[in-house]
């Protein structure tokens, strides 16, 4: 998979997504990741890419012709499916669902905003979909990018070194994750849960279940909501919620 960011900030984006799962994707090949700058499609001495915005009020606008050119240029190394995508609050909530669908394009365009945000038409005429990571402002598009395309190299064929974390990943579907334990046994009088120490494999499998769904009960109960749990999780999760 090709991801291409547009961004005045080409460096961050490079830089952190050479660390950890996407660095080692990169490197390996299972995916590409180049940035385009809308500086470079300036043609003034100045290098302008904002303006102030029509009807006036505080900061600047990214002015349309320097986006435009270089979400083009980054097309033309397409070598199949595009999406262009922008970043902003006001974009369509990225779920894990919406994040899986996305595997499947060949060529993923992340435009990265900064200022007060980009010209309206840029988005109207340019993108294709706008997305948001979450209910709150940060300074531009590229911690957003970022995030999008760490999650989405992470459910690429060949990338996490366990084909078993996927499953296991898909299997928790749509549930928080139960807790986890390493050594020390005890901590402050703390102890790690005694079926975790059992070596029955069956019973530790039941335990993390129901942990999983108790905890999305307790922190998340919208995320229930809207999934069909089988008979055997329904029945794990009252035996949960007994114990509480
Ligand atoms: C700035 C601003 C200033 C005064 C009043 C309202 C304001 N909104 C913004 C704003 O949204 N600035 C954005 C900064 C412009 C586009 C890039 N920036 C951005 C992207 N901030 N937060 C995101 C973002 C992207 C995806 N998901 C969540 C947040």
């Amino acid at each position: 998979m090709q991801f291409d960011v547009v961004t005045l900030f080409p460096e961050m984006v490079i830089s952190a997504a050479s660390y950890g799962v996407t660095g080692r994707a990169i490197e390996r090949k299972i995916v590409s990741l180049s940035t385009w700058n809308p500086r470079d499609y300036t043609a003034d001495k100045h290098k302008t890419v904002d303006d102030r915005p029509y009807g006036g009020g505080p900061g600047m606008v990214m002015k349309h012709q320097p986006l435009h050119d270089a979400v083009m240029d980054a097309k033309q190394t397409a070598t199949g499916s595009t999406k262009v995508v922008y970043l902003s609050p006001q974009g369509k909530p990225i779920t894990q669902a919406l994040l899986s669908e996305a595997c499947g394009i060949s060529q993923l365009i992340l435009v990265a905003g900064r200022y007060e945000g980009v010209d309206e038409r840029f988005v109207q005429l340019d993108c294709d979909d706008e997305w948001s990571i979450g209910d709150y402002v940060i300074s531009g598009g590229e911690l957003a990018a970022l995030i999008v395309i760490d999650a989405i190299t992470r459910l690429l064929p060949g990338v996490l070194g366990h084909e078993e974390s996927a499953k296991q990943d898909s299997y928790m579907d749509g549930l928080l994750d139960y807790p986890h334990f390493t050594r020390p046994e005890q901590l402050e009088g703390y102890l790690v849960p005694d079926v975790l120490l059992s070596g029955n494999h069956a019973d530790i499998a039941c335990w993390r279940m129901k942990q999983a769904l108790g905890r999305t009960w307790q922190r998340r109960p919208d995320l229930l909501k809207n999934k069909n749990l089988s008979a055997e999780q329904e029945q794990l999760l009252q035996q949960f919620k007994n114990e509480v």
